[in-house]
């Protein structure tokens, strides 16, 4: 799945000014009458509910709306350049590009039918017969097009879960999902198995929320260790967060500490998002003997603490009972929640000319 892409947008130039005289019989000196060139095309974005990943970016990069056309004489003016739009999905944020790294928040696409302008189209120039004046009644000059405007824009989908599966790597997080929903992420006994966010339904019967399988974390992911946690950014929006503990580990409470200290880390942090807790692999024997020992310890944390076999389904029917009964609670699905959020709308002023430049994204993720 590809969540991040970098194209490149340009609006159409505009159309130059044209110098003209008029030509008619009998009239040797006809006054000026060149038309003023066409405005450049834009380029829109536009969220579309029917696309899902931002994946035709990894082919087409480079978007640029039609020039204006040239004024012609006889008071013509050239044809306006058609406006282009870019259609992604909901849930993608725009961001300018700069030199020196990323730029600002250009929009944040998130409902169906909303267009940004992400680069007009430049203002076609004037054609000579605006310039006559009394004292010049043949002027010979006319206006060039303005140059579009041009950017490089970042597009990051944002997954829209409700609910995220976060822990240490190995916990069982992927075995969980692919449980619960048609989801059919890659499950082994090594860590760092999933490394991209993984998204499926859970179908409750009368309901349904999205549950979102990301990267295991280990201590000092901050700091870039493991997978570090730019993945995070894909649960941002969820309600509810799953911490799921393998219940087979050395040291589970402290395991579950040091990955708490990495929400915490994290910008925005997301340790106090509304969490429960699931100690996995009861169908272990080893984890089975220690149950006792593990409520003790578990019983202090003052959240809801589940005991699940991602395995065999045991008791995961109640964790997911209950992480439904804490989205409802919420009273936000992911979708209505972003609605209340503001949308700036940012017209990015012309970059000095960068004709011809060809960049490849950095980012794509297949
Ligand atoms: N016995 C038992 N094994 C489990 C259970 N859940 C997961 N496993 C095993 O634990 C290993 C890790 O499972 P994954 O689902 O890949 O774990 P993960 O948390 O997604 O791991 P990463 O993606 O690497 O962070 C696999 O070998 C699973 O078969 C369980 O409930 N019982
Ligand atoms: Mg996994």
């Amino acid at each position: 799945m590809i969540d991040r892409a970098e194209i490149y947008v340009k609006g159409g130039d505009g159309g130059n000014g044209t110098v003209s005289f008029r030509r008619e019989k009998f009239v040797p000196y006809g006054g000026p009458d060149g038309g003023d060139g066409g405005n450049g095309g834009s380029i829109y974005i536009l969220g579309d509910a029917g696309a899902a990943t931002l994946y035709s970016f990894r082919y087409k990069k480079q978007f640029r709306a039609e020039d204006g056309g040239k004024g012609k004489g006889k008071n013509m003016y050239g044809k306006r350049g058609d406006d282009l739009i870019i259609k992604v999905p909901l849930g993608t944020q725009v961001r300018l590009k700069k030199e020196d790294g990323e730029g600002g928040l250009v929009a944040d696409v998130v409902e169906h039918g909303q267009q940004v302008l992400v680069a007009g189209g430049g203002k076609g120039g004037k054609g000579n017969a605006r310039f006559a004046t009394s004292t010049n009644q043949a002027p010979r000059t006319a206006e060039k097009g303005e140059p579009g405007v041009e950017a490089w824009l970042q597009l990051d989908l944002k997954l829209i879960a409700d609910v995220g599966i976060v822990g240490y790597p190995n916990a069982g997080k992927s075995t969980l999902l692919s449980r619960v929903t048609k989801a059919r992420p890659k499950i082994a006994d090594y860590p760092f198995t999933t490394l991209e966010p993984v998204l499926g339904v859970v179908d409750m019967g009368e309901r349904s929320f999205v549950l979102a399988d990301i990267p295991g974390i280990i201590e000092g992911a901050h700091l870039g260790r493991g997978l570090g946690l730019d993945f995070l950014r894909h649960i941002e929006r969820t309600q509810v967060l799953i911490h799921l503990v393998d219940g087979g580990a050395e040291n589970p409470l402290s395991e579950m500490g040091k990955v708490e200290a990495e929400l915490g880390s994290y910008e925005p942090p997301l340790n106090d998002r509304p969490r429960v807790v699931a100690i996995n692999k009861i169908d272990l024997p080893e984890v089975r003997s220690r149950l006792p020992q593990l409520e003790k310890e578990f019983m202090g944390l003052g959240i809801p603490v589940y005991y699940i076999s991602a395995a065999t389904g045991e008791g995961v029917r109640g964790l997911l009972l209950k992480a439904l009964e804490m989205v409802v609670r919420s009273g936000k699905t992911g979708t209505e929640k972003k609605e209340e959020e503001e949308f700036k709308v940012f017209r990015p002023r012309p970059l000095p000319s960068r004709k011809g430049s060809k960049r490849e994204g950095k980012h794509d993720q297949v």
